[in-house]
């Protein structure tokens, strides 16, 4: 078949909302925006898993202990779901680590910043999920198979994760002045970075044309980000807290909240590897890879002996 047939039977496909599979012909390109985004979709949730470990040990019941456990297990979940499905399209995990490790491949930017109190807990679950679960809804329609089907589940425990997050600031809004302030200020710090999430304004993403197109994304940048601060600035007023941004306010015309400006030097600065954590994140992975050399190695090996029993059994 001609490339030009290929390419045909690749857009039908896209058109007729028939998933792309793995076995799939596609362009070079899409195969590569999928690598791309799968991975440091992945990337995300093993990091995102740090800000959270830090409070393991300090959560103040044995309750809250034991949901955060759940959720920091459960995004190393999704991390293996994603890396799975990128190896579908032919990039190694081992390679996949390494560009994380080096520093090459990126992840997502919010969680290169602390978790200073117990309310960020709460705040991480309510606002970070919260902006992960709009985009990753969308992503359950996403035109590659491996990677709408495992945005399904992930979808189901991020819409978990969220609620526990309100839920637990719900309580602290209830609590005494000072937790109401740890619960406040809390907010003040995360919801900045988790308009960020959504990635640079329309104008200035270089990838999301060609991906609506292919029907990798299927909402813009700033079309989630609307819909997100439109969902956060009601369900903050169930809090009785308040957003730090003084340029929120209902637009009737749009039917959407206005909001003010982003810092985008800010964002820049952290995608390029200077927040606040990002050298602290990849020394923590990279401690944890290396002290995990002796599991991968003893696994290959118990996997090795297994392979050779059974061939000495056979024979
Ligand atoms: N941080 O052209 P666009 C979670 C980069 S999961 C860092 O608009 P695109 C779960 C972008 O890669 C959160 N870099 O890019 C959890 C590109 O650079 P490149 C992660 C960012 O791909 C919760 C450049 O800027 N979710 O939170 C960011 O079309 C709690 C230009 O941007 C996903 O990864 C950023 N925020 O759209 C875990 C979802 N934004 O690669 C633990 C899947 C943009 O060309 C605790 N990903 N960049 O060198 C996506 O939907 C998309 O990749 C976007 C960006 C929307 C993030």
């Amino acid at each position: 078949m001609s490339i030009q047939d290929l390419e045909k039977i690749f857009q039908d496909k896209i058109d007729n909302e028939i998933k792309i599979e793995p076995k799939d012909w596609m362009p070079e390109a899409y195969r590569k925006t999928n690598i791309r985004q799968i991975s440091q979709h992945a990337h995300s949730e093993i990091v995102g898993m740090l800000p959270e470990g830090n409070w393991i040990s300090r959560a103040p019941s044995l309750k809250r202990k034991a949901i955060l456990i759940a959720k920091v297990q459960d995004e190393a979940g999704h991390g293996l779901y994603l890396y799975s499905s990128a190896e579908t399209l032919g990039s190694s995990r081992d390679e996949m680590i390494a560009d994380l490790h080096s520093g090459k491949a990126k992840y997502s930017s919010i969680f290169n910043y602390p978790t200073l109190t117990w309310a960020d807990m709460g705040a991480v679950g309510w606002l970070v999920d919260g902006a992960a679960i709009l985009n990753q809804v969308m992503l359950c329609r996403t035109s590659y198979g491996p990677y709408a089907r495992a945005m399904v589940r992930i979808c189901k425990e991020e819409s978990f994760h969220q609620r526990q997050g309100f839920e637990s600031l719900l309580v602290l809004s209830r609590g005494t002045a000072e937790q109401k302030a740890m619960c406040q200020d809390a907010i003040n710090r995360w919801w900045w970075p988790s308009l960020m999430m959504f990635g640079p304004k329309d104008s200035e993403s270089t990838n999301s044309d060609q991906s609506m197109k292919w029907k990798i994304k299927r909402k813009t940048n700033d079309e989630l980000r609307q819909q997100f601060i439109d969902m956060i600035a009601e369900q903050v007023k169930v809090l009785g807290m308040t957003l730090p941004d003084e340029k929120l306010k209902w637009n009737e015309e749009r039917k959407h909240y206005d909001f003010g400006e982003i810092n985008w030097d800010e964002f820049w600065n952290v995608v390029k590897g200077n927040g606040p954590c990002n050298k602290q994140r990849l020394a923590a992975r990279n401690k944890a890879h290396d002290e995990g050399t002796w599991v991968r190695e003893a696994a290959i090996a118990y996997a090795e002996k297994k392979a050779n029993r059974k061939r000495q059994e056979a024979a």
